[in-house]
C-alpha cells in the first residue's frame, strides 16, 4: 500500500493539494497508475483534488461512494448558458481562453520560461519562448508561414521557414488558437524565427477511464425529423434492434429535428412544416423505446434554440411528448456514464476547419477531431460560420480531458483515436439533401456506434 506522504507528495509536485478522502481512496483502491490518471484528468486550475475528481467516483453527503454513477451531466447541464450581451464579455471570454489554453501550453514547453512578447526588442538574436493567441496566419509569397501572435503585452510576427521540419505543423495553425513558440528573435527585434511549436494538446500520460461494471451506450447524431429525407424505415430497424439489445444509454449529438427556415427553400423539403410537431414526432419515437434506456438529447444548428454556441438545451415547451427517461443537455455537454466521460459537441466548427486545415475534408471529418483535441478547443475561429456566444468562461475549451469526444453535423460516420481519447463522429438518419448534393457531400446514413463502457471498444451497426 502506498504511504500517505508519498501520495501527498505526488500531488504537491504538480502544485495541487489533495483531500484526505482522496488519499484514503488511493490507498485502498489504487496504485501509482490511479494517481497518474487523476492528475491527467483534473481541470487545469484545480488547487485541491477532491473525490469528485477521481474518475468513476462521486461524493455522497456522508462520505465517499465507491461505485460508478449512472448518468451525470458534469458540463452543459440544462440552464448553464447565459444570454449573449455585451462586447466587454468578449474581452473576458478571450482572456479566459488565453489563460486556460496558455497554461496548458506552459505544461507542454516544460522548463522553458515564457517571455512576454513586448520584451522581444530587448532580446535581439536570443532564443525565446513565447505563448500567444494567433491573430493572423498566412503563407508568404515565398511559401513560408507567417503568424501574428498576441499575448497580454503585445504582438509579434513569427516566421516558420518552409524548409524546416516544424513547417508541417505550422501550416495547420489557425486563427484564434493558443500556441507556444520557441525560436530566435531577429536582429531588428521584429520577428521570431520559429523552431518549435507547442500546442495545449493531450498529455502522453493521459489514460482513459474504463467503467468497472458492464454497460453499453449508443452514439448517434443528426436525426432531422420533419425532413422528407429522414429515413424512417432505417430508424424503425434501429429502434427494433435497440428494444432487444443490452444498451443502457442513447446519446444524440444534435440536429434532433430538421427545424424551420434553416436554409433557403427548406419548406419544399419538409414533411412536418411545424416545429412543435417535429419535436412531438421525435418524442413519440423515443416513447417507443424501453424506459430503462437513458436518452441524452443535445441540440445542433437545425434545432429550435439560438445558433450561438454554447447552445441552450431544448426548452420544455417543445418536449412535452418526450418520455421521462430523456435528459436535455446543452451543446457542448459532458456526460459521465459509469465514470466514462463523453464530451458531446454537434460539430458546426468542422465547416470552418475544413477551409483552414490543409488536407481536411468532409469525408475525413473524424481526422479533424484530432485537430480539436490537439488545440483543446471545440470552436476556435471567431467570426466565421460558427457563431460563438461570449461568456466569462470559454465553455468550448476541452477541459477536463474526456474519454470520448462525440460529434456529428457532417453526416459522415468516422472513428478515430488520439493519445487515448476516442473520437466518434456519428452519422445521420437523413439521406442526401439537395444542398449536400450541391456541395458534393455523400452522407453515410443509418449507422449507430455502440460504445462498450467497460472496454471503450466500438462497434458500428448498419441499419440502411
Ligand atoms: O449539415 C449537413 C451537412 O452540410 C454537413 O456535412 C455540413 C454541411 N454544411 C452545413 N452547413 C454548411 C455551410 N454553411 N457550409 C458548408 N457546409 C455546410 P446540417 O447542419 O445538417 O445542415
Ligand atoms: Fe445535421
Ligand atoms: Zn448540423
Amino acid at each position: 500500500m502506498l504511504s500517505v506522504p508519498s501520495i501527498v507528495e505526488r500531488f504537491l509536485a504538480t502544485k495541487m493539494q489533495v483531500h484526505p478522502d482522496v488519499v484514503s481512496y488511493i490507498r485502498e483502491h489504487g496504485d501509482e497508475d490511479l494517481i497518474d490518471r487523476i492528475i491527467a484528468s483534473v481541470p487545469t486550475h484545480t488547487l485541491v483534488v477532491s473525490v469528485s475528481h477521481i474518475p468513476g467516483v462521486t461524493k455522497e453527503k456522508d462520505g465517499v461512494r465507491f461505485t460508478d454513477p449512472q448518468v451525470e451531466i458534469t458540463q452543459g447541464k440544462e440552464g448553464s448558458c447565459r444570454p449573449v450581451d455585451h462586447i466587454k464579455d468578449y474581452v473576458q471570454y478571450f482572456r479566459n481562453r488565453y489563460d486556460r489554453l496558455g497554461q496548458m501550453v506552459g505544461l507542454r514547453c516544460s522548463i522553458a520560461p515564457i517571455f512576454a512578447i513586448k520584451q522581444n526588442y530587448r532580446l535581439r538574436q536570443k532564443e525565446v519562448t513565447v505563448c500567444g493567441m494567433v491573430a493572423d496566419a498566412r503563407t508568404t509569397n515565398n511559401g513560408h508561414r507567417m503568424i501574428e501572435l498576441e499575448d497580454k503585452t503585445g504582438t509579434c510576427n513569427v516566421l516558420f521557414n518552409k524548409d524546416r521540419p516544424e513547417f508541417n505543423e505550422a501550416e495547420r495553425i489557425i486563427p484564434d488558437e493558443v500556441i507556444g513558440v520557441r525560436g530566435t528573435v531577429s536582429s531588428q527585434g521584429t520577428i521570431i524565427f520559429g523552431d518549435q511549436l507547442f500546442r495545449p494538446d493531450i498529455p502522453f500520460s493521459f489514460q482513459p477511464y474504463c467503467s468497472k461494471t458492464r454497460g453499453k451506450a449508443v452514439l448517434i447524431s443528426d436525426i432531422h425529423v420533419g425532413s422528407d429525407t429522414f429515413l424512417e424505415e432505417a430508424w424503425l430497424r434501429f429502434t427494433d434492434w435497440l428494444r432487444g439489445s443490452d444498451i443502457s444509454y442513447l446519446l444524440i449529438a444534435g440536429d434532433l429535428v430538421d427545424g424551420i427556415g434553416i436554409y433557403p427553400g427548406q419548406d419544399q423539403e419538409l414533411i412536418i412544416p411545424n416545429i412543435y410537431a417535429q419535436y412531438d414526432a421525435l418524442g413519440k419515437m423515443f416513447s417507443s423505446l424501453p424506459s430503462h434506456i437513458q436518452i441524452v438529447c443535445a441540440p445542433g444548428n437545425h434545432d429550435v434554440v439560438r445558433g450561438a454556441e454554447p447552445q441552450p438545451a431544448i426548452p420544455r415547451k417543445f418536449t412535452s411528448s418526450f418520455p421521462p427517461n430523456c435528459i436535455f443537455v446543452e451543446n457542448p455537454a459532458t456526460v459521465n456514464l459509469q465514470g466514462v466521460r463523453i464530451l458531446m459537441y454537434h460539430g458546426r466548427s468542422f465547416d470552418d476547419m475544413i477551409g483552414l486545415i490543409p488536407g481536411a475534408s468532409y469525408e475525413q471529418a473524424h481526422v479533424m477531431m484530432t485537430e480539436m483535441l490537439k488545440r483543446r478547443h471545440l470552436a476556435l475561429c471567431y467570426g466565421k460560420k460558427t457563431p460563438i456566444a461570449a461568456d466569462k468562461i470559454d465553455r468550448m475549451v476541452i477541459d477536463p480531458i474526456p474519454e470520448v469526444l462525440h460529434t456529428g453535423h457532417v453526416h459522415i460516420m468516422g472513428i478515430t483515436k488520439y493519445r487515448g481519447v476516442l473520437g466518434i463522429n456519428a452519422g445521420t438518419w437523413q439521406s442526401q439533401t439537395a444542398f449536400q448534393k450541391q456541395m458534393n457531400i455523400q452522407p453515410t446514413p443509418a449507422k449507430a456506434v455502440v460504445l462498450n463502457l467497460q472496454t471503450l471498444e466500438t462497434e458500428v451497426m448498419d441499419f440502411e
